[in-house]
């Protein structure tokens, strides 16, 4: 069975980071609610949540995607590159151990956040942005080459994360609202969405993408190509720079 690594909002969230928007307010309870929607939908899909442990003290430890990739079997714990994210990498660490999966770790000076990391089948993006360097990007490629993966660095300036500007659907295709994207060439299949919050999708399986509800021209687009669309409010995140990616991390069979 598919397994879920999420963690619940802290009570802190509205303090989260904010890089390249305006502070606004966020609602706790809202929030929570829309966590416990984008959870459900999974469970009812039938994947096996695994809860790490709350972590209150850090705003945005509900982002866990930034603080662990998966490769396959192999896990790579980060190494964030906000000082204020670094210390969720330890219940994350604990979460793994207690789950059983293999990890490896960025060390210092390396920093790297989850969100920087698009796979489309063997080849890696690795963002360069803010939080993640080069450094992450020489200790990825030392590790994952020889497993057989391809690690690109993108260079990425206009949004915090690689993947607040592009994710791929199921058939490879990356996905990106023009105005977020530095070099859409890079990309071997490019398609434009035409809302900024349908650039995030999560493939669920090679039919199926679960995606923010504030995209519904994006979410139509992705239906016209064959594809089934679920849609879930994550207004709260998006307020903090979160995606539809960010609020969990997938460890698929
Ligand atoms: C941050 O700035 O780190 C958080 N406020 C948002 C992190 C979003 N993470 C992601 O897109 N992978």
């Amino acid at each position: 069975m598919s397994r879920l690594l999420v963690r619940r909002p802290s009570p802190r969230l509205a303090e989260g980071e904010l890089t390249h928007l305006e502070r606004v307010p966020v609602d706790p309870e809202l929030a929570q609610r829309q966590w416990e929607a984008y959870v459900e939908v999974y469970r009812s899909l039938g994947w096996d949540v695994i809860d790490i442990d709350p972590d209150d003290a850090h705003a945005d430890g509900v982002f866990v995607e930034d603080t662990v990739v998966m490769f396959g079997d192999l896990a790579l714990l980060t190494r964030p590159g906000a000082d204020s994210r670094r210390g969720e990498i330890e219940t994350t660490r604990a979460a793994l151990e207690k789950a059983g999966i293999e990890y490896a770790a960025i060390e210092a000076p390396g920093t790297l956040d989850g969100g920087d990391v698009l796979k489309v089948g063997r080849t890696v993006y690795v963002g360069q942005t803010l939080r993640t360097n080069a450094e992450a990007v020489r200790q990825m490629d030392a590790l994952l080459a020889p497993r057989g993966w391809t690690v690109v660095p993108v260079e990425v300036t206009k949004v915090l994360h690689l993947k607040s500007g592009v994710t791929a659907l199921p058939d490879g295709t990356v996905i990106g609202y023009p105005p977020l994207v530095d070099d859409a060439s890079i990309y071997p299949e490019f398609l434009a969405v035409p809302e900024e919050h349908g650039t995030a999708v999560v493939v669920l399986d090679d039919d199926t993408v679960l995606m923010s509800s504030d995209a519904p021209q994006s979410a139509q687009l992705f239906r016209d190509r064959g594809l089934t669309v679920i849609e879930t409010p994550i207004s709260e995140f998006e307020k903090l720079e979160g995606c539809v990616t960010c609020l969990s991390v997938r460890v698929r069979d």
